[in-house]
């Protein structure tokens, strides 16, 4: 069993069949990946439309220390308590521009007005993300997604927005609602950005009219423990998708990535980083991806192995995670430090 990430405020455990949570723990969430019924009925649910690659995957488990209380609000099914504010929605609807301006508008109305200004991480699932947007306009439907978010994020927070982006994932399923699930805090994270990487939020144009709007990592702030919540990083260098079609090759450049977002030599090693969730565009990649990450697995690391599109048609997978922060031996960099521009 993988150890836990943090043992303060926030906690992510694994709940297989067999296993039974942390005894003295409260449930906030609970993010169910298979066809199985969830692990903890009374709390809020998140099931992504994405398939699991391996018959034993199991749910993530998102504790506290207090007991979480429990409602809803602009279509956001919520989940808090003093140190920490989890929510989800799924919205139906063919505009996803639209859908993408009123979840994220719903999203930000509820951290401020509920005393959790702080994002610390956002999840997307985007049905056919890479399905051309309506219209002939030679946009895809993730363009669309990234101009809505965008968007709302700016008219809420104003010019410096890209300043308050945390830690993200989009990726695409076959069909469903559009899902965001997020983690809001009382308290600041910390944002990082990649020094292999050029801010996402800067990409420039060619990969979309409006860029991401998404930071390469959080750090939790300390009430929660000590947890970096690493983005879905893939094999982007600068701006630019790495060998494109070659999984082995992409599989490489992205540890590299998520080693340089830790401050790690190269790939990270398996005690710095206890979950790693990874996006496969084709299932039968599962065998390749799974005998390099292998030694991951070995030492503890969760990881989980889902079915999704990646945002861009040339990349073949896409790897988030949840790293341990060492003080001390970090090497990571703040966000201004980060200076790796292109024109
Ligand atoms: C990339 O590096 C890969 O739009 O929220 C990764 C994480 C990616 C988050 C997002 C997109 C997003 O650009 C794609």
């Amino acid at each position: 069993m993988p150890s836990p990430v943090t043992d303060s405020g926030l906690k992510l455990e694994f709940l297989s069949d067999a296993s039974t949570p942390t005894p003295g723990r409260h449930p906030l969430a609970v993010v169910v990946h298979d066809h199985l019924g969830g692990p903890i009925t009374s709390a809020l649910t998140v099931r992504p439309r994405l398939a699991a690659l391996t018959p034993d995957t199991p749910a993530e488990l998102w504790s506290t220390a207090e007991p979480a209380q429990h409602g809803e609000a602009l279509g956001f099914r919520l989940s808090w308590t003093n140190d920490v504010l989890f929510g989800a929605a799924e919205l139906d609807g063919d505009d996803l521009e639209d859908a993408a301006c009123r979840v994220y508008g719903a999203l930000i109305e509820i951290i401020e007005t509920r005393g959790y200004p702080h994002l610390l991480r956002v999840w997307n699932v985007v049905p056919r993300i890479g399905a051309p947007a309506p219209g002939g306009s030679r946009l895809d439907r993730y363009m669309l997604f990234c101009r809505g978010r965008a968007a709302t994020f700016e008219s809420a927070y104003g010019s410096g927005f890209e300043a308050r982006l945390c830690a993200g994932t989009a990726v695409g399923s076959d069909s469903g609602p559009l899902s965001v699930w997020f983690i809001a805090s009382p308290t600041e994270g910390e944002h990082r950005e990649n020094p292999r990487q050029v801010e996402a939020y800067r990409y420039p144009k060619r990969y979309g009219p409006q860029p991401p709007a998404f930071a390469r990592a959080t750090l939790a702030p300390g009430a929660l423990g000590t947890g970096l919540f690493v983005s879905g990083t893939a094999s982007v260098v600068g701006s630019h998708s790495m060998h494109p079609g070659d999984l082995e090759a992409q599989v490489e450049e992205t540890l590299r990535n998520i080693g340089a977002l830790i401050g790690a030599d190269d790939a990270p090693d398996a005690e710095d980083i206890p979950y790693l969730r990874v996006y496969l565009r084709r299932a039968g990649d599962l065998a390749a991806i799974r005998a390099r990450l292998a030694p991951y697995a070995c030492d503890g690391t969760q990881v989980t192995y889902l079915r999704a599109d990646i945002c861009r048609p040339e990349l073949l997978v896409e790897i988030e995670g949840l790293a341990r922060h060492r003080r001390g031996r970090s090497q990571l960099r703040r966000r201004a430090d980060a200076g790796l521009h292109e024109g």
